[in-house]
């Protein structure tokens, strides 16, 4: 019987993880941290929350001894744009707390899922249906403790025999919670500007083109990774993974099915744009899906549908 740890559970990607955790595994087994406080209608409601701080392994040993946990979804890290502005806390942060979790994973005999992200590619890297197995040079901070992450996931399975799994996710589009500080942010911001003024000044050009994937994709393929059997996996860790690929031309396009009078201009942020110029435009995910049946549920039309009609639904009950 799995006991869950998430680390960074406030996040974007937490806040809809460890819901989704709790309904399969049951809410006391699903244990949410953060180095923030929960707001009140927030994770601690339905299961336990702990504050922790990823880069205190006694901290973390506390907590996964006090709940008996066998398993860590680790999430705590900085994304690709706050990175840029803080490099070394990006570095203690994405790589200490992750061999931080990692030596307690092998202390406490705990399986892991770290994701990873297009960022851990680079210019160098082939950009159309980037594989699996390819050139990782990337020019940005993000980048670089993404890669040491990957590398860091796979030594541990290879020497310690510490089951660390992990997802290449590229954008990820959500509505519960914001995106923390990332380059594909724009991605999610589009969606309340549209309903709100009707209108959106994106950051990145307009034929800027990048993968993508809706929440709930994500969600189940963390879940699926982590319960994958280990016998049928040759990666294990670091899956490309992928659902849609779109610039902001092409989804201000989509939106306008639905919203005629949208209109985007642009006002570009050259640090976030060198970013996305260095990140791949499509991934090949075919490891992904023959390792383990990797298979997305939406496409660009049915993430828009769906973002727009829970959009418009959490503002009525706000
Ligand atoms: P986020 O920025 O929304 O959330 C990160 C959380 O970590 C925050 O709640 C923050 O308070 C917490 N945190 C920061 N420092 C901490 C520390 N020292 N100890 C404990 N908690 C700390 O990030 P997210 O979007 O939920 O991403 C989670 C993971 O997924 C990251 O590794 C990220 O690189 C990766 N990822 C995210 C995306 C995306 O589009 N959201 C895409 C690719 C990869
Ligand atoms: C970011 O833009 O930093 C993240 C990511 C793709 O890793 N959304």
């Amino acid at each position: 019987m799995n006991t869950i740890l998430v680390t960074g559970a406030l996040g974007q990607i937490g806040a809809e993880l460890v819901p989704a955790l709790r309904t399969r595994y049951g809410d006391d087994r699903v244990v949410a941290s953060d180095i923030r406080i929960a707001p009140r209608e927030r994770l601690g409601r339905n299961g336990p929350f702990e504050i922790v701080d990823c880069t205190d392994s006694h901290q973390l040993q506390a907590v996964v001894r006090k709940y008996r946990i066998d398993t860590i979804y680790h999430l705590a890290a900085l994304l690709s744009a706050v990175s840029e502005q803080k490099p070394q806390v990006a570095w203690e942060v994405n790589v200490g707390g992750l061999y931080k979790v990692l030596e307690v994973a092998r202390q406490e005999r705990c399986a892991v899922f770290v994701p990873s992200s297009i960022g851990a590619f680079g210019p160098s890297t082939p950009r159309e249906k980037t594989p699996q197995d390819t050139i990782q040079r990337p020019t940005t901070m993000y980048g670089v403790t993404k890669v040491t992450a990957e590398l860091l996931c796979d030594y541990y399975y290879h020497r310690f025999g510490v089951d660390a799994r992990g997802l290449r996710f590229p954008g990820l589009i959500s509505y519960v919670a914001p995106p923390g500080g990332g380059t594909t942010d724009y991605a999610v911001e589009i969606f309340y500007a549209a309903i709100r003024y009707g209108r959106y000044t994106c950051f990145l050009k307009g034929d800027t083109q990048l993968d993508m994937m809706y929440m709930p994709d994500a969600i189940n393929a963390a879940m699926q990774l982590m319960e994958a059997d280990p016998k049928k996996l040759l990666h294990r860790n670091a899956f490309n993974v992928t659902a849609m690929q779109f610039t902001p031309e092409v989804l201000a396009q989509e939106l306008r099915h639905h919203l005629p009078h949208f209109t985007l201009d642009y006002e570009i942020d050259p640090v976030r744009q060198a970013i996305a110029d260095s990140w791949p435009r499509s991934l090949d995910d075919s490891a992904a899906r023959s390792e383990w049946g990797w298979q997305p549920r939406y496409d660009l039309p049915a993430m828009v549908r769906d973002m727009l009609s829970k959009l418009r639904t959490k503002a009525e009950t706000h």
